[in-house]
């Protein structure tokens, strides 16, 4: 088996400009893999932490070369010559050196780098796909390959497009089984929003994660365009296509309120929760992820009680892809999906634990991109090994998020 010959990382740029960590490994047979780190912009509180400079002189302050120098001078050295399909052993290894429980001293963006370019290194090691190595090593147990729902924003909002309305995310969620036709159909919707914004003089520019960003009336209105733009495209609304949302409620959760701007007033729990029940009723809606703030447990309880049983309540800024969050989650019945990110925790094989831990729960998996991305596809790649329910990765423009799509047709095709 070949074995990690050397480790080394670099500071790379990520989808909104900031600086990230890229990992470039090399096996003693002298093949070569990467893997680099996304970073959020709605982050939970709970979350790993991302390590950056602070030096106000580069790049505002965002600078990632200490996490950098860990990953050169202090991980490098631990991992040389070990086996790069020992992930678990690699992963606690690092976990180990860093010794904090939010992974502050090296920085959960030094050792997800590492961590991810070492499940490459397994995969080259073992002359599969990242997809088949990672099925093999975490999922044996799944014989059929049982491709995402991708979920796709193609309206923007919240922090991520300048609050042009409050939900940050409408995503159209096409409902074919086979991944060609999925993203034909979300682009071809995609393109026929365009039209109708531009007809209605909206601006068509993007955000972050390349949807729409038009400051609409209010929040429901999203809704409506979709709708229009689902039936222009020719598809039936409802059977073809759903659509679902992620308010990114923390990110409005204000003094035990959530202050929704763009329809002019502030919602308790209560309120909220009455909101989605009747917006449930209305659209052919998939899921809802965030709905209610990471804090706002008992809110998040009743919201399970009352639409739990409908639709998928994913927790995102809630679990943030960590087991302990998780596991409590499942003690209070409070939610009964996870969103999960690499970087929220920090490693691949305790992304996995979690991910394990939500299937054995009968949770479902919605495999999620962040809103500064890179190129890096990984996430595909997991998405498939897992059979998890969804993938979301943004809108059906910029680079970064169409890269994780290809990515998906191309598995299909070696699969299918
Ligand atoms: C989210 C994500 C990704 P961010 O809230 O789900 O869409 O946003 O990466 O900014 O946390
Ligand atoms: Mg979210």
């Amino acid at each position: 088996m070949a074995k990690i010959k050397s480790v080394k990382a670099r500071e790379i740029l990520d989808s909104r400009g900031n600086p990230t960590v890229e990992v470039e490994i090399i096996l003693d047979n002298n093949k070569k893999v990467w893997a680099s780190v996304p970073s959020g912009a709605s982050t939970g509180v709970y979350e790993a932490l991302e390590l950056r400079d602070g030096d106000k002189k580069r790049y505002g302050g965002k600078g990632v070369l200490k996490a950098v120098k860990n990953i050169n001078k202090k991980i490098a050295p631990k991992i040389i010559g070990l086996d790069p399909t020992s992930q678990i052993e690699i992963d606690n290894l690092m976990i180990k050196l860093d010794g904090t429980e939010n992974k502050s001293k090296l920085g959960a963006n030094a050792i997800l780098g590492v961590s991810m370019a070492v499940a490459r290194a397994g995969a080259q090691a073992t002359n599969q796909p990242l997809y088949l190595y990672l099925r093999k090593k975490f999922w044996s147990q799944q014989k059929k390959w049982q491709f995402p729902m991708p979920t796709m924003n193609i309206l923007n909002g919240g922090v991520h497009a300048g609050w042009s309305i409050d939900v940050q995310e409408f995503m159209v969620v096409p409902q074919q089984k086979n991944i060609h036709q999925a993203i034909r159909c979300g682009v071809e919707i995609f393109h026929s929003l365009k039209s109708i914004l531009k007809d209605m003089n909206y601006p068509v520019t993007v955000g972050d994660e390349g949807g729409y960003a038009p400051a609409l009336g209010g929040n429901e209105q999203a809704m409506q365009l979709m709708s229009k733009a689902i039936k222009k495209a020719g598809y039936n609304f409802g059977r073809d296509v759903k659509i679902s949302m992620d308010p990114a409620s923390s990110e409005f959760y204000k003094n035990g309120q959530y202050e929704m701007k763009a329809d002019k007033r502030n919602r308790t729990s209560d309120e909220m929760i009455e909101m989605y029940k009747k917006w449930v009723a209305k659209y052919p809606i998939a899921f809802i992820e965030d709905g209610l703030a990471e804090d706002d447990w008992a809110g998040w309880q009743k919201l399970t009680t009352e639409l739990g049983k409908k639709i998928p309540l994913i927790g995102d800024d809630l679990f943030v892809t960590n087991v302990k969050r998780l596991q409590e989650g499942i003690d209070k019945k409070v939610g009964n999906a996870i969103l999960i990110k690499l970087n929220q925790i920090g490693s691949v094989s305790e992304t996995i634990e979690t991910m394990l831990l939500a299937q054995k729960n009968k949770y479902k998996l919605a495999i999620s991109h962040r809103s500064g991305e890179t190129v890096d596809d990984f996430i595909a790649d997991l998405a498939v090994a897992s059979s998890a329910e969804f993938i979301k990765t943004g809108s059906l423009s910029r680079g970064e998020r169409i890269t994780k799509y290809n990515r998906l047709m191309e598995i299909w095709d070696e699969v299918k």
